[in-house]
């Protein structure tokens, strides 16, 4: 068995790792471009919208992390790249609509003015919507010829995935979220707040994908370990990020945590505090992928990233 020590990347991987991203971020860019109508198709507006947000240089972290969950349990890639394209569809969709005039009402995002800025609050909304339900739209496509065994698969992940984004996930935490700006709020409910606004669609990313991959219920349940301990990891680090970048590095308007008094773990915690959890929390996350081994290494350079990065 592989000690956790193993997955941590050295200067050979890192390497490795560039190109293995690239190329997954290639292979999810070609698949998501296939998965919408073109730009110029009816109502051009829409779909002009949605790719203005969809193509403006994401990180692409969610699809990485269901490509790299499909790996963990030796499934195909072709079995998970339609939740690939999904997650980041829907996560784009969460992006267009937090930075809604009714929601944090931000100019920038990923480097550009907003949707509503370009496009104007009813068509940004519509992109969201549109987004959104190619997303299901997409996973409910099954090929004519597949057995059940697949059917399942494709239907547990649209499931996994439904929950994410719903009132117990994503909705369900910008909801908290709205509600606690101005408002000390404690530890416990912080976490709570971050685990369903943020770390639902990234834990649904990689539950899903090894779903979709065919795991065995032992494999599934150190992803699912790994899955929850990244996801909250990911919005420590965000809170960490808004903090100490600026917008430059972020592609965002920097420091609006503070501006609106939103809970964070700066806020809560403190700076130091917050990189040192975010650490230990990469230690977990690495510490459950260790019975999968080397085909864990992947999930574990995510992990990697996900904590050591800038933007
Ligand atoms: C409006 C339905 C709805 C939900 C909003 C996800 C969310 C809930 C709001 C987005 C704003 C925000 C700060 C979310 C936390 C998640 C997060 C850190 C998003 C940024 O993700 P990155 O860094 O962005 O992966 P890129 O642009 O690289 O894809």
């Amino acid at each position: 068995m592989a000690a956790s020590s193993d997955l941590l990347p050295d200067a050979s991987h890192a390497t490795a790792l560039a190109a293995a991203l690239e190329s997954g971020r290639a292979l999810v860019e070609r698949a998501l471009d296939h998965a919408l109508p073109a730009e110029h198709a009816w109502p051009a507006t829409i779909h002009r919208a949605v790719r203005y947000s969809l193509f403006a240089g994401g990180k692409r972290i969610r699809p990485l992390l269901v490509l790299a969950a499909g790996e963990a349990v030796a499934g195909a890639t072709e079995e998970v790249l339609p939740l690939a394209c999904a997650v980041e569809m829907i996560h784009t969709y969460s992006l267009i609509h937090d930075d809604l005039p009714a929601m944090d009402n931000d100019d920038l995002r990923r480097g550009r003015p907003t949707s509503h800025k370009v496009f104007g609050e009813a068509i940004a909304i519509l992109a969201g919507d549109a987004l959104l339900t190619r997303a299901f739209h997409l996973m409910a496509e099954i090929p004519a010829g597949w057995d059940e065994t697949r059917i399942r698969r494709r239907l547990a992940a649209a499931a996994i995935l439904g929950e994410a984004c719903g009132t117990a996930g994503l909705i369900g935490g910008q909801v908290q979220d709205l509600e606690s700006e101005g408002r000390a709020i404690p530890p416990a409910e912080l976490e709570r707040l971050h685990r369903a606004k943020t770390g639902a669609l990234l834990s649904a990313c990689v539950r899903g994908g090894a779903v979709l991959g065919g795991g065995e219920p032992a494999d599934l349940a150190c992803v699912g370990a790994f899955a929850a301990t990244i996801g909250l990891a990911f919005q420590v680090v965000d809170d960490v990020l808004d903090a100490t970048e600026g917008a430059a590095q972020l592609g965002k308007t920097a420091g609006k945590d503070r501006a609106a008094q939103k809970a964070t773990y700066v806020s809560v915690h403190g700076l130091e505090q917050a990189r040192a959890l975010a650490h230990e929390l990469l230690g977990q996350a690495l510490g459950a992928l260790v019975p999968l081994g080397s085909r864990g290494a992947q999930l574990a350079r995510i992990a990697h990233l996900i904590v050591e990065r800038r933007a």
